[in-house]
């Protein structure tokens, strides 16, 4: 019940509250989006976080709005905020906050909570669970906010934590009695700040860089390996001139894809084999030595290697094979410390001309492949057919998910300009797709394209209506060759198999059905047709693209990792 005097001061202004000093303290350090799901105990934040002209992003599962927001932060080099309710909610953006964590995104999730003296004693709550307890494994940073006063040093935390170092996913928890707890406005302006410097630039020891240029300079076959780590640094220029000051050839993880583009002739990605397994000395920018690089070992590196790491988490060096040369600290201070010290270095021009010449030879050999015609379309002619098009609007931002939909357009599609490319990341995420497409598009302004396996669009494809609703210039492209993997798994006696889906299923009508345009295709002609008119009408479209059942390998290129019984098998 508000006293009197709270009456009086709340007509002279004179009071602030929870609601407002978050709400102050996530606009001062700039902060224009919020991506979530309302509900008790948040409903008002979105309420009145709209009413002061900002954007709530609402979601219908709150896995997506965690993705949203850490593509968000991944994008902008401000941390993307998630709101979620509490209990079920937050656990549901808890996998997104993971998620952001893995990949070095920087995000922050802000859920309300149950009231300590309840949850301490669990006494049964509503929606009670110990939240902060369950993030901090999962998470860079997690805080509870217990008093008013400590909304604006919370917010500072939860920014610098999320930004500075290796960027990452913060939690703040926030019990629902907060919200409405009153202080004196005065007193709670002055709780504000914004943080100084919060990502600082982290120098390389000059004896660090000394090692690095001398390893370098004697190599043969240097190879540059670019990460999203250097994708994220946003110093592309520094890299693009490393790249071409050194005339060492590159080779880009997905996500880096396009930070010098895939056209470039010093480009590798096509003879990725050969550069690492012959090449001596490798410098990687961004990028871990985890499963997605076989852990430095192993027959994807054949030859002996000497590394170079430039990181900016110094516990990463040495995670999985001796690093030679490591450079911790930002890539564009580490970048640029390389290129003062190789200045003049010799090119390694017969090593580059034999990359150049593999590589050539790899674009023309799979450019035949997506030109040739079939009954039914695969990935390869309708991605070609895909990349025909898109090579014309190098601003859309591609999203891309799936297992044969994500390897073959990672390597069917090219990437000309830094950050355009967002996909399942460090973790091979499925169903990161419609929440990375929301951001993408609410964070550039451009257009987006997300080519999405049909299994994979499955874990989220409600989210076509929040893309419906914002009207986001969205195109999701379904490969949907009816199954996980594939779609022509034979039925078990008596079952439907646990790897198909129904081939009845329409997602142009689905797309449709949730407020947009659908369109079923089957040729590459109709397919570019499609994707052409979407992209030009800026409306969110759903396009069925059918794929050859038979077309596409279980788990993509990764089916080495699958583990099968030898137990039982037929001979
Ligand atoms: C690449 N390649 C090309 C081109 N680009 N050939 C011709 N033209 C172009 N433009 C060649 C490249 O040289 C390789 O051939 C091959 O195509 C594959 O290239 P890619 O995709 O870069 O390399 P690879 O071997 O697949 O990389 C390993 C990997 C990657 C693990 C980094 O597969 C990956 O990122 N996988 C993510 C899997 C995932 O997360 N899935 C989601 C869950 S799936 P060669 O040089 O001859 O080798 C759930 O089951
Ligand atoms: P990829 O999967 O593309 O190889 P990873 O996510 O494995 O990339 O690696 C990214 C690496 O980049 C992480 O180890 C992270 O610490 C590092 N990193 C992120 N931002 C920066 C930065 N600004 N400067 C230096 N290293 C960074
Ligand atoms: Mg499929």
């Amino acid at each position: 019940m508000k006293n009197e005097t709270q009456e009086i001061q709340n007509q002279t202004g004179e009071l602030t509250d929870g609601f407002h000093l978050l709400m102050d303290a996530l606009e001062m350090n700039g902060i224009t989006n919020i991506y979530g799901l309302l509900g008790i105990p948040v409903t008002e934040v979105g309420r009145m976080w709209q009413a002061r002209g900002n954007k709530f992003y609402s979601f219908r599962n709150e896995q997506n709005a965690g993705y949203a927001a850490s593509v968000a932060g991944y994008l902008t080099k401000k941390p993307g905020v998630c709101l979620t309710v509490s209990a079920p909610g937050f656990l549901n953006g808890l996998t997104a906050l993971a998620n952001a964590t893995t990949n070095c995104f920087p995000m922050i999730l802000i859920s309300g909570s149950s009231e300590r003296e309840i949850v301490d004693l669990q006494q049964g709550d509503y929606e009670e669970m110990d939240q902060l307890n369950m993030a901090r494994p999962h998470c860079k940073a997690a805080y509870r906010i217990n008093r008013p006063e400590d909304i604006g040093v919370a917010v500072v935390r939860a920014v610098r934590a999320a930004l500075s170092g290796r960027p990452g996913g913060v939690y703040l928890d926030i019990p629902a009695r907060l919200f409405s707890q009153t202080m004196s406005a005065e007193e709670g302006k002055k709780s504000l700040w914004v943080p100084v410097d919060p990502a600082p630039a982290q120098i390389p020891a000059p004896e660090a860089v000394k090692r690095a240029v001398d390893l370098i300079k004697g190599a043969k076959k240097p190879l540059i390996l670019l990460g999203k780590g250097a994708a994220y640094a946003q110093c592309d220029d520094d890299i693009k001139a490393l790249v071409e000051e050194t005339g060492i050839p590159f080779t880009p993880m997905s996500m880096a894809k396009g930070l010098v583009s895939d056209t470039h002739p010093q480009c590798g990605a096509a003879a990725r084999s050969m550069v690492l397994q012959e090449s001596d000395v490798v410098i990687l920018i961004g990028a871990r030595l985890n499963w997605l690089l076989s852990h430095g070992k192993g027959k994807t590196w054949g030859s002996p290697k000497q590394f170079v790491q430039i990181d900016i988490k110094a516990d990463e060096i040495d995670s999985n094979v001796p690093i030679a040369a490591p450079l911790v600290g930002d890539v564009q201070s580490c970048v640029n410390a390389l290129r003062a010290g190789l200045k003049g270095m010799a090119k390694p021009t017969e090593w580059m001309n034999a990359v150049a010449e593999r590589a050539a030879g790899s674009r023309s050999k799979l450019a035949s492949k997506l030109s040739t015609p079939t009954p039914i379309m695969n990935y390869h002619n309708s991605l070609g057919t895909i990349r025909d098009v898109l090579k014309n609007y190098p601003d859309i931002i591609l999203v891309n998910e799936g297992a044969n939909a994500l390897d073959n357009a990672r390597m069917v599609i090219d990437q000309y300009q830094p950050r355009k490319r967002v996909d399942t990341g460090t973790w091979g995420v499925m169903g990161v797709g419609m929440g990375s497409a929301v951001a993408a598009a609410a964070e550039s302004g451009k257009p987006v394209v997300a080519i999405c396996g049909d299994s994979a669009f499955g874990f989220s494809g409600m989210e076509f209506e929040t893309i419906t609703r914002y009207n986001l210039p969205v195109t999701v492209i379904i490969m949907n060759n009816g199954g996980i993997y594939r779609g022509d798994e034979a039925n078990p006696e008596h079952q439907f198999s646990c790897m198909k889906f129904n081939p009845e299923t329409r997602y142009d009508m689905f797309g449709k059905s949730l407020g947009g345009e659908g369109v079923r295709v089957e040729t590459p002609e109709d397919l570019a047709k499609a994707l052409e008119a979407s992209i030009k009408s800026g409306k969110p479209t759903m396009i069925d693209a059918i794929i050859d059942p038979a077309a596409g390998v279980e788990s993509g290129r990764i089916g080495n990792l699958n583990i099968v019984s030898t137990i039982g098998k037929k001979k």
